[in-house]
């Protein structure tokens, strides 16, 4: 007989899916294919989508297909995944050192799509002074900052508190991050039953090999509701001109410290990008110390790309 179970996608593969439901009587895991429909709609299964899935209960062979995809909370490029909450964005304090352009591009993506940034500051057994003046600058920015070490165990109790906390009610949230900066270290620190693959760094390149490949989503926290959480491969350029991450017109809003200036700069139509303190009151805020120098940078490289996609393609 066919029948119809709602369920949410944890990890898709090669257009493999796994479909985890939470229906009674029916099974727990599916694995199944998405309904050509899909493909010709130009429409993408995501990890964290909550979908239809049809299965015939008669039938020996797994043949469930995913037939409707609902509608999304949210919906990132990169990290490839719907629904999200949280996205906590990593970083090394050292080895590799951090590419603060590649984490604000991480930032501003998940703040334009309404999905909450938060920092976490790993390796800080490597190096205590750029830990804090990493920690320090984000805090800075307004987002709360996580400084732990997966390797000796600080700061993994306090997120780990905080996780329970947020990852309730079906909440998702995922770790991202350059690779080598020790995501799956951490996830395995903090929930140890996870026991998922990490890899030593290369001592030459001191770069992490890609060891996770895929995105995959873990249940999370006790009781009939819990959460999820997601380990993702390694991000590395984050290429506005390729993907339409958003368009020059939400850059103004994506980096959340500037807000407060939005607006009282000396002409209406400034692009924040002119080094003038005199008429741009961000950059009067960077000459006074309230906005990082990096950060408006970030910016600046970032308006430049898209500035440019917009007047070669449009
Ligand atoms: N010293 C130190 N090494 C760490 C820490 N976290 C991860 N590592 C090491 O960094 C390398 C990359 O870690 P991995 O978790 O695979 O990084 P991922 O690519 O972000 O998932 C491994 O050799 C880990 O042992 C940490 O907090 N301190
Ligand atoms: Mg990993
Ligand atoms: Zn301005």
């Amino acid at each position: 007989m066919t029948k119809a179970i709602n369920g949410k996608v944890v990890k898709g593969l090669g257009g493999l899916y796994c479909v985890r439901t939470a229906e009674e009587g029916a099974p727990f895991l599916f694995s199944c294919r998405a309904r050509g429909l899909f493909r010709h709609k130009d429409e993408k299964v995501l990890v964290g989508d909550l979908v239809k899935v049809t299965y015939d209960d008669s039938d020996p062979e797994n043949t469930a297909v995913i037939d409707e995809v609902l509608p999304r909370r949210s919906c990132l490029i990169r990290p490839p995944m719907a629904n999200l909450d949280y996205l906590f964005c990593v970083i090394a304090a050292a080895r590799p050192a951090p590419i603060l352009e590649t984490l604000d591009k991480l930032l501003a993506i998940a703040e334009h799509h309404g999905v909450e940034p938060i920092v976490i500051v790993t390796k800080a057994d490597f190096g205590e002074e750029e830990s804090k003046k990493y920690t320090d600058l984000y805090r800075q920015v307004g987002l709360r900052v996580f400084c732990v070490s997966g390797e000796t165990g600080t700061g993994v109790g306090e997120l780990r508190a905080y996780l329970d906390g947020i990852l309730r009610e079906g909440r998702s949230a995922a770790f991202a991050g350059a690779s080598g900066v020790g995501k799956s270290t951490l996830l395995n620190a903090l929930f140890p039953h996870l026991c998922l693959a990490t890899n030593t760094i290369s001592a030459r390149i001191e770069r992490g090999r890609h060891t996770t490949r895929h995105v995959e989503l873990y249940e999370v926290g006790e009781g009939a509701n819990p959460g999820y959480l997601a380990d993702t491969p390694g991000v590395s350029m984050l290429d506005f001109a390729h993907f339409d991450f958003f368009e020059m017109e939400d850059l103004f809003d994506a980096f959340r410290e500037f807000r407060p200036y939005l607006g009282k700069c000396r002409y209406g139509d400034c692009t924040h990008t002119g080094e003038g303190a005199r008429e741009c009151a961000i950059a009067r805020a960077v000459e006074e110390g309230e906005i990082a120098p990096s950060r408006h940078e970030s910016y600046k490289k970032l308006w430049h790309v898209l500035y440019t996609k917009k007047h070669t393609y449009q």
